[in-house]
């Protein structure tokens, strides 16, 4: 049977998962979960993610939720073509970067995180922005040491793709909707820019995605 990527267009956590099932050549459906309309809290589909978050992903008889956990999965189940380094130490390097992401920025700038802070959309922008800023940063860091550490490429990590470029990307879009001034980040911008010129990169764009509107 055929996977189902049960997410949302704008999700930066969903752009992850669809970009890896991509790259992996695994086929899927997406069923749309509107998080704006409030979908994500509807009991259907906390029976898929009990905290109520996109994405979820139906493959192989099984649901799985939380975009890590979800790729470490299709890794396993799909070793090539690779998205961590076999070397350990390395590997532990690109899932720094990954928690850089998943952890340090992403949560954040949840739609629960802002709603709990304020109702006041200023005040929304310019928390998620900081800490947007915050973890580019120190991304930024993260790549010069690798550069240093591994030699140069074209990637957060080396010269292939890897997760690390599969969360970066997605963050650095949202860091641009909530204003980030990413002109300080210039790796980081090399990198989005590498990662987004290989294959299937364009497929898993939000704007390509079921859901999104329609182009003006
Ligand atoms: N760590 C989770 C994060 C999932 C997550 O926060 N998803 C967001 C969209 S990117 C969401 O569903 N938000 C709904 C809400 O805040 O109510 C993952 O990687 O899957």
């Amino acid at each position: 049977m055929k996977a189902k990527l049960y997410q949302y267009w704008r999700s930066s956590a969903s752009w992850r998962v669809r970009w890896a099932l991509a790259i992996k050549r695994i086929e899927f459906e997406t069923v749309v979960v509107n998080i704006v309309g409030g979908e994500q809290k509807a009991d259907e589909h906390r029976a898929r993610n009990p905290i109520g978050h996109v994405p979820a992903l139906t493959i192989d008889g099984h649901t799985l939720a939380e975009s890590v956990a979800i790729i470490e999965y299709l890794e396993d189940r799909t070793p090539t073509p690779a998205l961590y380094p076999r070397d350990s130490y390395a590997r532990t390097r690109v899932r720094q970067m990954v928690e850089c992401v998943n952890s340090g920025m992403q949560p954040m700038q949840n739609l629960v995180v802002l709603g709990r802070l304020s109702s006041d959309g200023a005040v929304q922008k310019e928390w998620a922005k900081f800490f947007n800023e915050r973890g580019l940063a120190a991304f930024e860091r993260l790549i010069e040491e690798s550069r240093k550490e591994f030699g140069p490429g074209r990637f957060a990590h080396g010269d292939s793709l890897t997760a690390a470029d599969v969360f970066l990307v997605p963050q650095v879009y949202s860091a641009r909707r909530f204003g980030a001034d990413l002109a300080q980040f210039p790796r980081v911008l090399e990198v989005e820019k590498n990662a987004l010129a290989t294959e299937f990169a364009t497929g898993a764009l939000p704007d390509n995605q079921p859901g999104a509107p329609a182009p003006k």
